[in-house]
């Protein structure tokens, strides 16, 4: 990843629809992918005017134009949607600033991929959950999040990154990965190695399901962690679903466990002490009573049954890819400190175990809200 620098982060300042003077600009968010600024404007108002400036990771989202055109249609789809139902369009959904010249993105003199955001006032943006009740209203967002795109036309989506949540793709990348071991790194992660080698299964599951028609494609948001959904600081509601960049066909069973492997975690995705590392199951039931309750009724039984597995797959699936990253270098995630991605990697397998421990009662509860 190559950092931005003040006069690049300045091209594209002066290249937006901005209002007023800036009187602070700072990197914002904990985000892995993109580069995000806040920037502050006085404009005369009392109030000062924030806005989100991000850098699009072109080596993450080869093709930036197609991750604008998702964008641009999917909140202009939601934008629609949010009226009809009587709410803000202009705090519900993403509202893109466009360049001077009109343009959704500006593409600066080094070719970078800029594009900025009007900032969700009176929302804050959780690492963690801090009170339950946000992680419950976060799941009603999410699924609402999937209940208004339920009639979107999912042939139209731009696949923004192929094979995004294909587990088993993922688990072949893997393989070579460790095999070509460009690093050497491989021989101190042996235990990580073979816990995923063990997992083949889990790789395979939905892949097997999908290919064999059984089940429904829909289009899903794609990385639910919490840090992805603005909560409104008056109502505690969750207000906006954000990160729209990975918004394409997938499967409701990864949206739901993305949530989970992030949010019912009782440690941060980055802890190094394991011992802290568990999935709640009260956080577990909260977040399953919420996202099928915002999903209205549009997914089957089959896809609630396969919660648990949901869960299961994609936290295995981002601990490989943490693992599958530390082998290759640290070029995909981004790392504020060594060994990052391998600390990453390993709060999520032991997640994975302690899934495997509580399945019983996973099903349980998924059981009381199917049907
Ligand atoms: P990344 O893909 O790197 O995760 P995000 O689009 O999630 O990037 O943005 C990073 C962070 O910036 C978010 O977690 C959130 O804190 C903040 N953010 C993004 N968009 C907005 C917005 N429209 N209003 C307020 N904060 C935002
Ligand atoms: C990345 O962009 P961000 O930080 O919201 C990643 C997700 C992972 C997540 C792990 C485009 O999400 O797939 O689950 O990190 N996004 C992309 O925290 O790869
Ligand atoms: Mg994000």
């Amino acid at each position: 990843m190559v950092h931005v620098t003040n006069e690049e982060r300045t091209e594209a300042v002066e290249n937006f629809q901005y209002e007023g003077i800036l009187v602070d600009e700072r990197p914002y968010g904990s985000g892995h992918i993109n580069d995000t600024y806040l920037l502050t404007f006085e404009t005369g108002e009392p109030e000062k005017k924030k806005i989100i400036l991000q850098r699009l990771n072109k080596e993450v989202f080869v093709k930036p134009e197609e991750v604008m055109e998702n964008v641009m249609n999917v909140t202009t789809y939601l934008q629609e949607r949010i009226k009809e139902n009587g709410g803000d369009p202009e705090r519900e959904t993403l509202n893109i600033i466009p360049t001077v010249e009109g343009k959704p993105y500006f593409i600066d003199s080094k070719g970078e991929y800029w594009r900025s955001y009007r900032y969700i006032k009176g929302t804050t943006c959780y690492d963690k959950v801090e009170k339950p009740e946000h992680f419950y209203e976060s799941a009603l967002a999410f699924g609402n999040f999937q209940r208004l795109l339920a009639d979107y036309p999912a042939d139209t989506l731009h696949e923004t990154i192929e094979g995004f949540h294909d587990t088993k793709a993922r688990f072949a990348v893997f393989k070579r990965a460790v095999s070509e071991d460009v690093m050497g790194r491989a021989a101190s992660v042996q235990k990580e190695i073979e816990f995923v080698l063990g997992h083949e299964d889990v790789a395979d599951y939905f892949i097997d399901l999908l290919s064999a028609g059984e089940l429904p494609l829909r289009v899903t948001h794609n990385d639910t962690k919490l840090n992805n959904i603005m909560i409104d600081d008056k109502t505690g509601k969750g207000i906006c679903v954000i990160d729209l960049d990975t918004v394409m066909p997938g499967l409701a069973m990864n949206d739901f466990g993305d949530a989970i492997r992030f949010g019912a975690s009782t440690a941060a995705e980055d802890e190094q002490d394991l011992s802290k590392v568990s999935c709640s199951m009260e956080l577990f039931d909260l977040y399953a009573k919420g996202y099928i309750e915002g999903c209205g009724g549009r997914l089957t039984r089959k896809e609630i049954d396969l919660m648990p597995m949901g869960a299961k797959t994609i936290t295995f699936e981002c601990g490989m890819r943490f693992l599958t990253d530390y082998l290759k270098g640290d070029h995909y995630f981004r790392i504020h400190r060594e060994n990052q991605n391998l600390d990453r990697c390993r709060t999520q397998f032991k997640l994975v175990e302690d899934m495997e421990k509580k399945w019983h009662t996973m099903q349980k509860i998924i059981n009381k809200y199917n049907g």
